[in-house]
């Protein structure tokens, strides 16, 4: 009898002493690491975790935590950095070792288990792959006629839309995105696409389901043998990348059938022009496989760009309009500098841009007051390092609150208040930034590689669409909720608008 207990005990006490100590491992051994939340076996901190709006619950945290905290999820030790002097020794002073990414169920379904762009692990190839895409961005990037022409191509579309709306509440969303989705297609493709095209709506709708369902750190990415039971989110994903990958793959053999090295269209030309050269190139330690230049690598890269492209700045478009719903003295001082500078006689352009200081803050507002991405991307320590005077060991993850940063009360005054005259110098005619604590792109070796682009995108659309129309929110409708939905993109929820011209003969 004595044995047989012995015989069943002892391997329940020592399984439970095991998933005990494989779950307080990485909170207890670190020893100097940051506080860390209660943890339970196998869950860890998941029971303090569950909320909709998980960036503003890891700024409330900091009150009893402190400003840099640790977490489990699940068996993961994940450091949340809510100050910016820890951003910044995170993201540029030792950028290179939190350059890596963790794989999880749901970014290694979209992206073919990390051969793109921004969910990649770090390494070499990743490298290599991202100062190709960088190098082919920068050819239709600021400075380029062509990709100014494109935007305004798009803001003449978009103007003639919204005039044709008369005084009906218009949901502005799809004429947005498809505004901004024309700009990545031309690039990206040398396309574009016309209202009610039914490739564009396929892919409006397989983007959500993407934004719905990615890397928002659900259950099954925190326990990934959850994946065993039926998941109607991950169904939902796995639907959704295959409808993003045929449309890919038609892109790419389009593009292949008809590529010539004396032509370069758009930046599928420029992948698969450097796909060619290492291929002609190959010698034994550089081949196709080591530099990443695969198709598969190439689709997902071309698949991040786009969807990058889209999401982000259309969802600040959409919080702009809200903003300036919420706050029309600000939709009408934008309008007298426009009048202005630009006047009524011809559109804005790029070069408009130093001259148009209240409508660059206002810019600057909306991305500090709503980042699209209110704790970036994931970063994962690629050997033992520290944070300030915690120590961090190899393999831990990192989570940057940039919502703490752009709402923290010591840096910015009233940082609930839409206020772009915070931009502003003391003449009230020059741009500042006032604080360190502001980095709507993020910084350091995973910068957003969108940046210029959405600059120069945001500013086109919005003056534009300034110029000619005053937003409004529809008489009986309420202002657009403020709040945002948290996804991997932070969305504003749907709202409609009035836009009602500001002149009669404009159009
Ligand atoms: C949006 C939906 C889609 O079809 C493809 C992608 C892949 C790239 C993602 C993008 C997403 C959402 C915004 C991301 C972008 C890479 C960089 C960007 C996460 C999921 C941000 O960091 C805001």
């Amino acid at each position: 009898m004595a044995w047989f207990l012995c015989a069943c005990i002892f391997p329940v006490i020592a399984l439970t002493l095991l998933l005990l100590q494989a779950t307080f491992r990485n909170c207890l051994a670190t020893r100097g690491g940051p506080p860390c939340l209660p943890a339970l076996p196998i869950i860890g901190s998941l029971l303090s975790l569950r909320s909709d709006q998980p960036h503003i619950l890891f700024q409330k945290l900091q009150q009893k935590y402190g400003q840099t905290y640790s977490v489990m999820m699940g068996s993961h030790t994940v450091i949340l950095v809510n100050h910016h002097h820890h951003a910044k020794e995170v993201l540029l002073k030792k950028g290179k070792i939190f350059a890596g990414r963790p794989r999880t169920v749901t970014t290694d379904l979209l992206t073919r288990d990390g051969k793109d762009i921004a969910f990649a692990d770090y390494s070499a190839t990743w490298r290599f792959h991202r100062k190709i895409v960088h190098g082919a961005l920068c050819m239709f990037g600021e400075g380029s006629a062509s990709i100014e022409k494109i935007i305004c191509r798009e803001a003449l579309s978009l103007s003639e839309t919204l005039g044709e709306s008369g005084s009906v509440p218009l949901d502005l969303s799809p004429e947005l995105t498809r505004a901004v989705t024309n700009v990545v297609c031309s690039l990206c493709f040398n396309s574009s696409y016309r209202r009610g095209d039914p490739e564009f709506e396929a892919m409006l709708q397989y983007s959500q389901g993407i934004v719905d369902t990615v890397a928002k750190d659900s259950l099954v990415d925190i326990f990934p043998w959850l994946q065993i039971f039926p998941n109607a989110d991950l169904s939902l994903l796995k639907q959704c990348v295959a409808i993003r990958d045929k449309l890919l793959q038609k892109k790419y053999e389009e593009h292949k059938a008809d590529y010539s090295d004396h032509v370069q269209r758009d930046l599928l030309d420029a992948l698969l022009r450097a796909k060619r050269s290492t291929e002609n190139n190959n010698t034994t330690e550089i081949t196709t496989e080591t530099v990443g230049l695969t198709e598969d690598h190439l689709l997902m890269t071309v698949g991040d760009i786009f969807g990058a492209g889209v999401e982000t700045t259309t969802t600040v478009l959409k919080w702009a309009v809200a903003y300036l719903i919420h706050h029309p003295q600000v939709q009408k001082r934008i309008q007298e500098e426009l009048d202005r500078v630009v006047g009524g006689d011809r559109s804005p352009q790029l070069s408009d841009r130093g001259s148009l200081p209240y409508l660059e803050a206002t810019i600057r507002e909306v991305l500090r007051i709503r980042p699209v991405a209110p704790l970036l991307i994931p970063h994962v320590a690629q050997t033992d390092t520290s944070i300030g005077e915690f120590t961090v060991r190899k393999g831990a993850r990192v989570i940057i609150n940039l919502w703490s940063l752009h709402h923290d009360q010591k840096e910015w005054k009233n940082p609930e208040i839409f206020d772009p005259g915070r931009f502003l110098d003391e003449e009230g005619t020059g741009l500042c930034i006032p604080s360190p604590s502001y980095l709507p792109f993020g910084t350091g070796v995973r910068v957003c590689l969108g940046e210029s682009l959405a600059k120069m995108e945001i500013f086109l659309f919005l003056s534009w669409i300034l110029q000619r129309f005053t937003l409004s929110v529809p008489t009986g409708q309420p202002l657009p909720s403020l709040e945002g939905k948290f996804g991997v993109v932070l969305q504003p929820v749907k709202y409609k608008v009035n836009a009602t011209p500001r002149w009669n003969n404009n159009q």
